[in-house]
């Protein structure tokens, strides 16, 4: 069976600088970069990115940055764009999730190549029982999507450098989370 590491919106807003940049944004770019242009036992490499137009009450211009949030990653936007340090020619695929709604799980992304394609679906379609989690931030889409890759039945590692949090603390809780649940912490 084949193994996966999913990119977790490693956009440009999330980076500093960005809209809801997160403090160790760029640090997570590199390290991942470097990981993904070494030596690796990934059999496909793919990556999620936050892609709204019309989120509703995801958006608010009083943010408390737990539930809602300033305006980020519009559609097509600088800030929705990966970070430059992030070579996307090794991602074979990309999965756009949030257009109308929150969504902070992966799991909710569509395949840009084919939209009807769910990130589930193309994982088994790919042969794939095995992720590794990365990415921005810790605390919300980290979190969710290495949740739903559990609940979906895949084994599921999360490596703890190579993400960032909005908060620290809730991003520790969230790695404590994930171990109770079953994931492997990589730390
Ligand atoms: C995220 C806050 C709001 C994330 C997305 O990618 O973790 N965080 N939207």
């Amino acid at each position: 069976m084949a193994k996966a590491l999913i990119i977790v919106d490693v956009q440009n807003d999330f980076c500093p600088g960005g809209a809801l940049g997160t403090e160790r944004g760029h640090e997570v770019a590199r390290g991942i970069n470097e990981l993904i242009n070494g030596e690796h036992d990934y059999d496909v490499i793919v990556a999620t990115q936050d892609w709204h137009i019309d989120p509703g009450a995801h958006f608010s211009n009083e943010p408390d940055f737990v539930d809602t949030w300033p305006v980020h990653c519009a559609a097509d936007s600088e800030g929705a764009r990966m970070h430059p340090e992030v070579d996307v020619s090794k991602i074979r695929e990309f999965f756009r999730k949030g257009e109308y709604t929150a969504a902070y799980s992966g799991f909710e992304g569509h395949a840009v190549a084919d939209e009807s394609t769910l990130m589930a679906d193309w994982l088994r379609q790919n042969g794939v029982a095995e992720v590794e989690v990365v990415g921005i931030a810790t605390d919300h889409c980290v979190l969710a999507t290495a949740q739903d890759a559990l609940r979906e039945g895949f084994e599921v590692s999360v490596i703890e450098m190579l993400c960032s949090p909005v908060d620290k603390t809730r991003g520790e809780n969230a790695l404590t989370q994930l171990e109770e649940a079953g994931a492997k912490i990589i730390r």
